[in-house]
């Protein structure tokens, strides 16, 4: 996956503040499809009482990853080191395998096309790919 550009960069931020005020319900809705989808997930949330699609954890974690990837877009320019204490926090104390960035990921996409089907264009689908592709690397930088 080939670095992202500034055009990239430019339409992720521009798509992003679009839809930055629904970020819990993207959010609950990438959570909830990805732990139906890819039910291995749940072993990281057994924790919660609740993990059908749409339940309080499931829609609280949403917004909280979506948190992290406003954070993400505020540090595009330097995702690796941005994202140090976060990849930190998922490689050893979470023990989450990296794969699942990448699923998660997957799923972020899906909700963005299906709540945004006109603003999601392919020129956005590429770059926003590309970023989230650079996030997942970026949090599995402290498994290496
Ligand atoms: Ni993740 C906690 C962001 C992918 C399992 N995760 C967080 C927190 C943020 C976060 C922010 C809260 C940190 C804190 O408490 O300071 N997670 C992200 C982002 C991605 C991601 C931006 C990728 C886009 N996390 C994943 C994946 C899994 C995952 C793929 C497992 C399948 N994350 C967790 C778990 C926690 C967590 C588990 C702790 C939840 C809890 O109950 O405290």
């Amino acid at each position: 996956m080939t670095s992202l550009n500034a055009k990239d960069k430019a339409a992720v931020k521009a798509f992003w503040s679009l839809v930055s005020s629904k970020a819990e319900e993207i959010g609950c809705d990438a959570m909830s499809r990805m732990l139906v989808v890819y039910p291995q997930t749940k072993t990281y949330f057994s924790h919660w009482k609740d993990l059908s699609p749409g339940s309080a954890p499931v829609r609280k974690h949403g917004l909280t990853v979506m948190s992290g990837v406003a954070d993400a877009v505020s540090k595009i320019d330097d995702l690796t080191g941005g994202l140090l204490d976060l990849s930190e926090l998922h490689a050893f104390t979470l023990r989450v395998d990296p794969a699942n960035f990448k699923i998660l990921s997957h799923n972020i996409l899906v909700v963005f096309a299906s709540m945004f089907p006109n603003e999601f264009t392919p020129e956005v689908h590429v770059a926003v790919d590309k970023f989230l592709s650079a996030l997942a690397r970026a949090l599995s930088e402290k498994y290496r």
